[in-house]
């Protein structure tokens, strides 16, 4: 692939990086290099991060229209992605955006974005907005969606977090009803669990309970809730207004190997108040216990053993299997 603006990177080509760091201010030099920036795919093209831009006309910019993956790769291989593409095709079917990329030809942008950024362990950003538009609400304007692909370093939960679990408070922002938009799809529109994040963070809690509309538990504001009782494992269906996570997936999958008894059902807070242990899951947290609920500690206010359990297979599996990211 070649072309002729200046400011793009070709994928055949090695690319020349600039700093974006500004000159240090302090009398003495700084011993350590200027940090890498990185290359974010946009459409078919490599862009320094400095100069990856969309328009401000895109609609996913202008009312959030659009679908987006978070997915992680470990020790070089990326974890579940037939799964994360399978629910991005689904959440952009469901708004009737059409990828402009085959399954295979995303797996290749994909794969190779990582490989442009020589990382082995990280999280990538993909991204598929509704394209340029005017600015009214119709996305009839809007002929060429846009791919944006950002493979990135991660920045970790504290390692205190899975060792000593996290607190979850209940918040008055009701998980978005799918009479109003299908809590399903993993749109760019994240206003719901963005104002249920800010009430956890001035409520103090690491993360915010979200309840639906019937005021059975939905899920938490990027994470999928589980509680444990008796010894047998219980989330939320998705039609409770829980998304349809893959780490959920995984669970599913461990509890089953494990011979651990793991079902859907409708959760209340009374359900979470009298748990023998709770945890959520995420791609980004992976599995992580919680040990208070809106100030009361659920079971002893530790991790639990099964949840213990759960993390270790986990971790395991995500060293073990994907993707590999080498061509
Ligand atoms: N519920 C919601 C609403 C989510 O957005 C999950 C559950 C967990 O799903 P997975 O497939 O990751 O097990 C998510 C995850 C981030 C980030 O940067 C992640 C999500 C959304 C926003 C940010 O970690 N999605």
């Amino acid at each position: 692939m070649k072309t002729t603006d200046a400011d793009v990177m070709v994928l055949d080509e090695p690319m020349e990086t600039e700093s974006t760091v500004k000159p240090a201010r302090e009398p003495r030099a700084r011993k350590t290099a200027a940090p890498k920036e990185l290359k974010i795919f946009i459409d078919g093209k490599f862009y320094p991060e400095s100069n990856a831009k969309v328009s401000v006309f895109d609609h996913g910019l202008l009312y959030g229209d659009g679908v987006f993956e978070g997915i992680r790769f470990y020790n070089g291989r990326v974890f579940r992605l037939e799964q994360h593409l399978e629910r991005l095709w689904e959440s952009a079917r469901s708004i009737t955006l059409e990828i402009p990329l085959s399954i295979p030809q995303m797996t290749e942008a994909l794969l190779e974005t990582i490989r442009q950024n020589d990382l082995r362990d990280g999280y990538i950003r993909l991204i598929v907005t509704r394209g340029v538009g005017n600015l009214g609400l119709n996305p009839v304007q809007c002929k060429k969606p846009s791919v944006i692909i950002i493979a990135a370093t991660i920045t970790l939960y504290p390692a205190e977090f899975y060792q000593k679990g996290l607190t979850i408070a209940t918040v008055a922002t009701r998980r978005i009803s799918p009479g109003a938009l299908s809590p399903a799809i993993k749109s760019l529109n994240y206003l719901n669990n963005i104002m249920a994040r800010i009430e956890a963070n001035l409520a103090d809690a690491d993360e915010a309970l979200m309840l639906n509309d019937a005021g059975y538990i939905a899920e938490c504001t990027a994470d999928n809730l589980f509680v444990i009782k008796h010894g047998q494992i219980a989330t939320p269906p998705i039609s409770a207004g829980a998304l349809g996570g893959i780490t959920r997936s995984v669970v599913f999958e461990i509890a089953a190997a494990l011979e651990i008894k793991c079902t859907e059902k409708n959760i209340t807070r009374h359900d979470v108040f009298t748990a023998d242990e709770c945890f959520l899951t995420g791609t980004a947290a992976e599995i992580v216990p919680v040990v208070k609920a809106d100030a009361r500690a659920i079971g002893n206010g530790k991790p639990g053993a099964i949840t213990q359990r759960m993390m270790e297979r986990y971790h395991k599996l995500t060293r073990e299997t994907g993707t590999p990211i080498s061509s």
